[in-house]
C-alpha cells in the first residue's frame, strides 16, 4: 500500500497539445511529482519542462527513461497507435500505467493492454474525463435520485461545427474519426449513466470533404434492462447554438425528464412543468482554454480519481472498465459497415 504522504513519481510520455492540459491538471492536485518527460522530439519535451518549470529529466528514448528513472507510473499522452507499445513496456517494468483515450487503435490491442497489465500485476487506468464533467455528474445524481422515475429512453448528443482540426490536425487524417475520438467519450457517458448495453445499430457518414474518417455517427442502443439510448455525434452540425465541447442529454422517465441543455443548464421536468432549473458551471482554472472549459476542467477531477486508484483505492475508469466502452466503439463500426443491428 502506498504511503499517502509520499508523492507518486510520474513520467509524462508525449508532450504534445493535450499534455499541456494533462500536466497543468496534475499540478493542481497534491500527491504527484512529474520527474521525467519523454517525447520523440526532445525539444518539445524541453519546452514543456521549461513552460511548467518542472525541473524534470527529459528523454527522447523511452527505454532509457524506463531504465534510469525511479518512477511509480507513466501517463501516456501520445497518439493512439503508440498506446499499446508504451503501455506494454511500462507494465513489463512493473510500472502502473495511465493512458489517454482512446485506449488503443483496435479492440485486439486494447484486450492485450488490459491482459498484459493484469498479468504483470500493475494498475492500468484510462484517462476518460467526459464522465467527470460537472454537468454530467449532476445529471447522474439527479437520475439516481429517482426524480424522473425509471428512465425508458434517452438522447445523448455531441453535435458541433467547431473547427477542431485547427488545434488537432491529426484528427483529419484518421481513417476512423468521430466514433474513436468522440464515441470513446459519449458512449462512456452512456455507460456511466445507464449501465451496460445488449444491442446497437449504428449509421455513419462523412460530410466534411477534406477529412478521411467519418464525422457523423448515430448509435441507437438498448440497455440490458431494455431502455433505449440514442447517442449522436457530429462535427458537421451547424446549429442555432454552437455547444462545443458540451455533451447534451435528454433522459425521459416514467415520472418526468431530465434535460441537460446548452451552457450547462439542467432542468427537471414533471407533469407540473419545469420544477428545477440549475446552471452547473465547470470549475475554472487559469490554465484552461475557455473554448474547452468543461473538458479541461474535468481533467483535474479525472486525475483525482485516477490518483485514488494509483494509491490502491477505487477508480472508475480502469482499463478493464474502459474495455467495455472500446467494445461499444468497435461494435458501432461493425454495425455501420454491415448496416445491421449488433448484439453485444
Ligand atoms: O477531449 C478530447 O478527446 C478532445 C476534445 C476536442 C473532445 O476535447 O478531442
Amino acid at each position: 500500500m502506498q504511503n499517502h504522504k509520499a508523492k507518486l513519481r510520474c513520467a509524462i510520455i508525449g508532450t504534445g497539445f493535450w499534455a499541456n492540459y494533462q500536466i497543468a491538471a496534475w499540478l493542481e492536485i497534491p500527491g504527484v511529482q512529474i520527474v521525467a518527460l519523454y517525447d520523440r522530439t526532445k525539444k518539445k519535451a524541453e519546452e514543456v519542462n521549461e513552460k511548467f518549470r518542472l525541473n524534470a529529466t527529459v528523454y527522447d528514448d523511452y527505454s532509457t527513461l524506463l531504465k534510469i528513472e525511479n518512477i511509480d507510473f507513466v501517463d501516456i499522452i501520445t497518439d493512439v497507435d503508440s498506446h499499446e507499445m508504451f503501455t506494454i513496456m511500462a507494465a513489463e517494468k512493473g510500472l502502473d500505467v495511465v493512458c489517454q483515450k482512446p485506449m488503443a487503435a483496435n479492440l485486439e490491442q486494447a484486450d492485450n493492454m488490459v491482459a498484459t497489465c493484469k498479468n504483470a500485476g500493475v494498475k492500468f487506468f484510462i484517462h476518460e474525463n467526459f464522465r467527470w464533467q460537472a454537468p454530467i455528474r449532476k445529471l447522474k445524481n439527479a437520475l439516481d435520485a429517482g426524480v424522473i422515475g425509471k428512465p425508458f429512453k434517452a438522447r445523448v448528443s455531441y453535435c458541433s461545427a467547431f473547427p477542431v482540426f485547427d488545434n488537432q490536425s491529426f484528427l483529419a487524417m484518421l481513417d476512423r474519426f468521430i466514433l474513436m475520438d468522440i464515441g470513446s467519450h459519449v458512449l462512456d457517458i452512456c455507460r456511466f449513466l445507464f449501465g451496460e448495453f445488449s444491442s446497437l445499430y449504428c449509421l455513419t457518414q462523412t460530410v466534411n470533404p477534406v477529412i478521411r474518417g467519418e464525422d457523423v455517427a448515430n448509435v441507437l442502443m438498448k440497455t440490458t434492462s431494455g431502455m433505449h439510448c440514442y447517442a449522436e455525434m457530429s462535427y458537421a452540425s451547424i446549429l442555432e447554438k454552437e455547444a462545443f465541447p458540451q455533451t447534451l442529454a435528454l433522459i425521459e422517465g416514467e415520472k418526468g425528464s431530465l434535460h441537460l441543455t446548452n451552457d450547462f443548464e439542467l432542468k427537471v421536468i414533471t407533469r407540473s412543468g419545469v420544477i428545477v432549473s440549475e446552471i452547473i458551471n465547470p470549475k475554472m482554472y487559469n490554465w484552461l482554454d475557455p473554448a474547452y472549459a468543461v473538458v479541461h476542467s474535468s481533467i483535474v477531477d479525472c486525475n483525482v480519481d485516477i490518483l485514488n486508484g494509483l494509491r490502491g483505492g477505487f477508480c472508475e475508469t480502469t482499463g478493464a472498465d474502459n474495455l467495455k466502452t472500446v467494445d461499444l466503439v468497435w461494435k458501432s463500426y461493425e454495425s455501420a459497415a454491415a448496416a445491421k443491428k449488433i448484439t453485444i
